[in-house]
């Protein structure tokens, strides 16, 4: 006899099965198994990338700087993005701004295909003048940037000494192939060197893809409530 409760158990252990994560990080252990380039620290399980130099004053009265260590420098060999894995210049987000300085954090996964990966970020910056505020925040998959927001999207009030902040947002990707993928996080200063912006990440995970044999299980399962529900009618 099949019963809600078999039912329930088979789509729990598709679910289970389904969300055996490959990997998942909250930063609650720090930045294990990651490497930093700049400013890049991990604090109140939160990991924290900024544009704020620690060797010049950038924004006047405040010191952001969270690690003492500086920004890469963009647009040079061995910078940001020979870190973050693209393309000397094409950080710049358009031909009357220049990327100058940004922090990065990276990583190499094994991944399958159909996996998913994903995570939460939120930008905050001091970087709000009308038509300037182009600092922005990306990720780089696969040697592919996505942007996550820029300055101008920061449009809640920020705790002190930023002025503003995206919120918290969640972004997802799948793996279209197996491979060896890098990933790489990133925050830039844009046209001016001393306005910073900073990007909390948080709750890294790719997600297995569920296993065949779970699905069928399930298909199974459905199979016998169908012809309990015909025997019953
Ligand atoms: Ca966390
Ligand atoms: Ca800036
Ligand atoms: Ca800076």
């Amino acid at each position: 006899m099949i019963t809600r409760h078999t039912l329930s158990a088979l789509a729990l252990a598709l679910c289970s099965a389904g969300a055996s994560a490959a990997f998942s990080d909250d930063f609650t252990s720090g930045l294990s198994g990651w490497t930093a380039g700049g400013d890049v620290v991990a604090a109140g399980g939160v990991a924290v990338l900024t544009t704020a130099s620690a060797t010049f004053e950038d924004d006047i009265g405040e010191s952001l700087n969270l690690s003492g260590t500086d920004p890469l420098i963009v647009g040079d060999a061995g910078g940001l993005e020979d870190f973050a894995g693209v393309a000397i210049g094409s950080l710049d987000p358009d031909i009357e701004a220049n990327a100058t300085e940004g922090s990065a954090l990276r990583r190499s996964f094994a991944v399958q295909a159909g996996e998913r990966f994903s995570f939460d970020w939120n930008l905050a910056t001091l970087d709000t003048a009308p038509g300037l505020a182009k600092d922005y925040a990306f990720v780089v998959i696969e040697g592919q940037r996505f942007d996550l927001g820029r300055a101008a999207d920061a449009q809640q009030a920020a705790a002190s000494p930023y002025a503003a902040q995206t919120g918290w947002m969640h972004f997802e990707y799948v793996f279209a192939q197996a491979g060896n993928v890098n990933i790489a996080f990133g925050v830039v200063d844009v046209t001016d060197y001393s306005v910073s912006s900073r990007l909390s990440l948080d709750n890294v995970s790719i997600s297995a893809v569920p296993e065949p044999h779970a699905y069928a299980l399930l298909l199974a399962g459905l199979g016998l409530a169908g012809f309990a529900a015909r025997r019953r009618a």
